[in-house]
């Protein structure tokens, strides 16, 4: 296990998701990890630069070269960590840390010549591009970027793209969606499944669509999971909340079934803003769903 601390904010309009990693920390991450009995090999933290955020003059999109700065390193981390065997953890921070997340397990898996899937997370698309982003916030556009689409610079980090195949890339819980995004869903071919589906066919019923989705031929999956997927109810530590979400056990169950499927390879947890967030609950949350992801079982 490597834990990779991503205090990340240049993505987003709210400086609190800076304070994520140390709120995991408070909530003994790392502790809880071991006592399920893994190693934690390493435990990393990725610099952020912290004062300026300027617009980049080529790009509609704001700090990018400092995101991309940031998500060279993180994707270093993670690629680093997976060719020692280790599954690396990566610790928001905004959801902009995805795109480095997922080009060092891209770049891992490219190495060995391997397919993988990507099981998404969220309330939001997170698929806009500088062309169609109202904000210009990097963290509404990860999952374009992997899909190679959005700013050059951020499309083709490690030097390919696109990083995942949109036909092995499936989002799950999404219930705030840009006009825009809605047709780049349709165009790109990756499988959604809204809060519709979820309330329709049960979460259980949708992760398994989810896994057959991605390819029984993958050699592992890479889940995102930014935590404003879950109700704000349960889970107010987010920067951008939406409401009718996850319950608490629909994310605990989501997260154990794709632990079952013995394919979880890199895990992303982002968006904890511990500036929202009562008495540390949600932070109490997203380690306890780091556990169920990695196999804690109830009996
Ligand atoms: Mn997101």
């Amino acid at each position: 296990m490597s834990l990779i601390y991503v205090p990340l904010f240049l993505g987003g309009s709210h400086r609190g998701a800076s304070m994520g990693p140390a709120a995991m920390r408070v909530a003994e991450l790392p502790e809880r990890i071991k006592a399920l009995g893994f190693c934690v090999a390493e435990e990393i933290d990725i610099d952020v630069p912290h004062s300026v955020c300027w617009w980049d003059k080529d790009s509609q999109s704001k700090c990018v070269p400092e995101i991309h700065q940031v998500s060279a390193a993180v994707a270093d981390a993670v690629e680093s960590a997976m060719e020692a065997g280790n599954l690396p953890i990566t610790i928001g921070g905004d959801h902009s840390l995805a795109i480095g997340s997922i080009a060092g397990a891209a770049s891992h898996y490219k190495k060995h010549d391997q397919t993988f899937g990507l099981i998404w997370f969220d309330a939001h698309g997170d698929i806009n591009t500088p062309d169609t982003s109202a904000s210009g916030n990097v963290h509404g556009m990860p999952l374009a970027v992997s899909l190679g689409r959005g700013d050059e610079k951020l499309v083709n980090l490690k030097g390919f793209s696109p990083k995942i195949p949109a036909k092995r890339s499936v989002l799950i819980g999404i219930r705030d969606v840009d006009p825009p995004e809605r047709d780049m869903i349709n165009q790109t071919g990756i499988t959604p499944f809204t809060m519709k589906e979820i309330d329709h066919l049960g979460l259980g019923r949708v992760t398994d669509l989810a896994l057959g989705s991605v390819g029984a031929d993958v050699a592992g999956i890479h889940v995102s999971f930014d935590i404003d997927v879950i109700d704000p109810d349960v889970a107010p530590g987010v920067s951008t909340a939406s409401r009718g979400g996850l319950s608490y056990r629909e994310s605990h169950l989501a997260l154990e079934l794709l632990a079952e499927s013995d394919l979880v390879r890199s895990i992303d947890i982002v968006e904890l803003n511990p500036a929202f967030d009562v008495r540390n609950k949600t932070a109490e949350l997203a380690v306890e769903l780091i556990l169920s992801a990695l196999g804690k079982r109830i009996l």
